[in-house]
């Protein structure tokens, strides 16, 4: 009887090992090697912004001991892919910067289907009914505030360079279908206007994507429109807006003593400013590219490993400005350099 029961034991062991060693791969949102796993989806891997995002969340996985998947998501079919992936990969959550803020329910949908914690970055989801879909956990910077002090920065530069407000002209390198990208220029046009400068002088050019050639293309066309302008004042939701149209500029014999160009990130500009001389590029605001990337993942890891919530809502309102001279010491400051 002993040893019916001491085989069946063994017998029993013999079945539950491959099964507990499989378990471990699942258990608890741990990976293969018992530590936690979070993704970071990001719409544009190559842009150097969510590069060091990456980075400082990459950090913060090492510093706490949990896994980081870092996936490159650039259209709708690769996030959705993604979210499988790393529920078949044992993880347990996510951070996401999406491709389309459409594809948020989608996204919400798929992501509870797997049990997977989210939380957005950067963009924010838009709901079925067209509204921004509050009750995603968000971390992003505050666009309209930041927006504005580019645009009281482009006014301040114009006067201490002396230009004629009938000489001058604004081009508002735009992507507006992004909420977070229309209140940035939004925000830089209130700026200017309250300067006095006229509303009429202020051009849209709306880009059709949202890297260097979609600016350049769509501030090449605000340049043909308007041939009789002499100096420009350039505004745009990051960096690349405007650098496109700081190169269509130069592409009409435009010199940096003539353009004022402006970014938002601090982190798409720095072979700019290594130039050996001035461009239209005037400077940037540098955001906290450390806060976006390691706070967002902290909050996904804390939420799966210690069940706490992060906030609704979480606005990273401090923006610093930097142009050639300064740019290294600030960011050296954030530990990016
Ligand atoms: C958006 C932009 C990025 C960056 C981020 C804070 O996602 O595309 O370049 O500005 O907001």
């Amino acid at each position: 009887m002993k040893t019916v029961i001491l085989r069946c034991a063994a017998a029993f062991l013999l079945l539950l090992t491959p099964a507990c060693d499989k378990n471990s791969s699942t258990g608890a949102g741990q990976g293969n090697n018992g530590k936690i796993k979070i993704g970071f989806l990001v719409k544009q891997p190559e842009e150097p912004w969510f590069q060091t995002e990456w980075k400082f969340a990459q950090k913060a996985a090492d510093e706490n001991g949990f896994d980081l998947v870092k996936i490159g998501a650039t259209d709708g079919e690769k996030v959705l892919a993604a979210i499988d992936n790393l529920a078949a990969q044992g993880a347990k959550g996510f951070v996401i910067c999406t491709p389309d803020v459409r594809l948020g329910p989608a996204i919400v949908a798929k992501a509870q289907q797997a049990d997977l914690k989210l939380v957005t970055v950067d963009d924010q989801f838009i709901g079925a009914d067209g509204k921004l879909m509050k009750d995603v956990h968000h971390l992003g910077m505050s666009p309209r505030d930041i927006g504005y002090q580019a645009g009281e920065l482009e006014i301040a530069e114009m006067k201490k360079r002396g230009w004629a407000v009938a000489d001058t002209a604004v081009c508002v390198s735009s992507f507006e279908e992004l909420d977070t990208a229309k209140q940035r220029t939004d925000g830089a046009q209130a700026a200017i206007l309250a300067s006095g400068f006229p509303k009429e002088k202020i051009y849209n050019a709306p880009n059709k994507t949202t890297d260097l050639p979609g600016s350049f293309d769509a501030a090449n066309v605000c340049l043909t429109q308007h041939p009789e302008v002499k100096h420009w004042l350039i505004v745009g939701m990051n960096d690349n807006a405007v650098l496109g149209a700081v190169r269509a500029t130069e592409g009409r014999g435009f010199g940096a003593g003539d353009v004022i160009g402006i970014g938002i990130n601090g982190t798409d500009c720095q072979s700019e400013f290594e130039k050996s001389a001035p461009t239209g590029f005037f400077g940037s605001l540098l955001l906290s590219p450390n806060r976006h990337g390691a706070d967002t993942t902290m909050m996904v890891y804390h939420w799966v490993k210690d069940g706490v919530e992060p906030p609704k809502e979480t606005y990273v309102k401090s923006a610093t400005f930097i142009n050639r001279d300064n740019w290294k010491d600030e960011l050296k400051k954030q530990g990016m350099l």
